[in-house]
C-alpha cells in the first residue's frame, strides 16, 4: 500500500473531467487501495481520484464514526430525490484549512458499480449525500470554491499560493 500525493488548489489538474473506469483488474483494486489508504492517513471522509492526479471515474468514503466503513463507487451517477437545499460546512484535502458553507439538495439516488463492476444502487441524505455530490464534483473538475463568491475564493487561492510558495 502506499500513500498518495493530493493535488491542492489551484492545481489545473483538479480541473480534468474524469473518464468511466471500463477495467476491473488487480491495478484497479491497488488504487482503491491506496486511496483509502491516502484518505485515513489525510483523516478526510471521502477522495475522488482526480485528487490524487488519476482521472478516472472513482471514489472512497467513510463518513462511519468509527471509520470502518469504507465504500467505493465506480462510474457513479445521482439523480435527485429531494431537491430542498440543505447548507453543511464543508472542507476539502485539495483546500487545506479552509471551511466555507455550501448548499446542496438534501437526498440523492446514487447508480454506482462496485469495485468489481456489479451495479449498485442507495438512497443517501445527511454527511453521505454531501460527500457524495463533492466527490463527484470533482471528478467533473468541480470544487467546493467554486460554489463561494468570487472575492472568498480569491482570498483562499493568495492564501494557498503563499502556502506552495513556502514549501515548495
Ligand atoms: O474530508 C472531507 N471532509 C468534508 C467535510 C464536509 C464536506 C465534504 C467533505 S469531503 C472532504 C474530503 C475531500 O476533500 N474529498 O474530496
Ligand atoms: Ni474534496
Amino acid at each position: 500500500m502506499a500513500i498518495l500525493q493530493i493535488l491542492e488548489f489551484p492545481d489545473s489538474r483538479l480541473r480534468k473531467i474524469a473518464a468511466p473506469v471500463t477495467v476491473f483488474d488487480a491495478r484497479l483494486h491497488d488504487l482503491i487501495d491506496n486511496m483509502l489508504e491516502t484518505m485515513y492517513e489525510a483523516q478526510g471522509i471521502g477522495l475522488a481520484a482526480t485528487q490524487v492526479n488519476v482521472h478516472k471515474r472513482l471514489l472512497v468514503l467513510d463518513v462511519s464514526e468509527e471509520k470502518n466503513s469504507p465504500q467505493v463507487f465506480i462510474n457513479p451517477e445521482f439523480q435527485v430525490i429531494d431537491r430542498e437545499p440543505k447548507e453543511y460546512d464543508e472542507g476539502c484535502l485539495s483546500v487545506p484549512g479552509f471551511y466555507e458553507a455550501v448548499s446542496r439538495p438534501k437526498a440523492i439516488k446514487v447508480d454506482s458499480l462496485d469495485r468489481d463492476g456489479a451495479p449498485f444502487q442507495i438512497e443517501a441524505e445527511g454527511i453521505l449525500a454531501v460527500c457524495i455530490q463533492h466527490e463527484i464534483d470533482h471528478l467533473d473538475g468541480k470544487l467546493f470554491v467554486d460554489y463561494l463568491s468570487t472575492l472568498k475564493r480569491q482570498r483562499i487561492r493568495q492564501k494557498l499560493e503563499k502556502e506552495h510558495k513556502k514549501t515548495a
